[in-house]
């Protein structure tokens, strides 16, 4: 029975759903001091063009002074279908918002992508899963014209199921509900200290 009325709550939630990114509900007392530390993505939406492909692992660490920090690897293919990992680094802003900072991040190596992106905590327990949430380009009408967002855990495994029906409930609230895709993990940057290790 379940089976059905899910999928047709979440259907009916999407016809009375307010898609504008200003209106989207992110964490509430959000607390980055338990966010620190380093989170799988299991899940991800991706933006247009060039983006982390899989095996990513984001580190989220807080200084003395109190600032937010993260590095970030993941597999890429640029320019000629060139495989590497990505080794990227970002401090973040803070907004009035406690959960919504904005991200300035940047490789390692001179040649990856550079950017000044939004990072909104959406929902997390903190132990167990983190739904994180960017906005590229906005459209006329408020809503998203270019956004990316991964589903993260605390294991490279994935979520556990009871996590799994809050993370749905939420790609739902965001308005990506269906627009994932899932990560693996195979090691690919494992033990790879800077850039190119395979
Ligand atoms: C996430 C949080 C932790 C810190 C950083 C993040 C995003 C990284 C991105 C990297 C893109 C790299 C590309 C390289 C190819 O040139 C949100 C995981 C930095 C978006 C496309």
């Amino acid at each position: 029975m379940l089976r059905y009325v899910v999928p047709f709550c979440l259907l009916a939630l999407s016809w009375a759903q307010d898609c504008q990114v200003a209106n989207l509900q992110v964490m509430q007392n959000f607390d980055k001091t338990r966010y620190a530390g380093t989170w799988y993505a299991v899940g991800k939406k991706d933006p247009e063009g060039l983006f982390l492909l899989d095996n990513i692992v984001a580190q989220f660490t807080i200084g003395d002074d109190g600032k937010m920090t993260a590095t970030a690897k993941g597999r890429v293919i640029i320019l000629n279908n060139w495989e590497m990992c990505a080794d990227m680094m970002a401090t973040f802003e803070e907004t009035p918002d406690p959960a919504k900072f904005r991200m300035k991040y940047w490789g390692v190596a001179s040649y990856l992508q550079t950017g000044n992106d939004d990072h909104w905590v959406i929902d997390t327990d903190y132990d167990n899963y983190a739904i994180h949430y960017s906005c590229r380009l906005l459209d006329a009408d408020g809503t998203c014209l270019d956004s990316y967002s991964f589903i993260f855990s605390r294991h490279p495994t994935g979520l556990r199921p009871q996590d799994q029906v809050i993370v749905t409930q939420k790609k739902a609230e965001i308005c990506l509900l269906g627009k994932y895709r899932r990560v693996s993990h195979t090691g690919f940057c494992q033990n790879s200290e800077s850039l190119d290790t395979q």
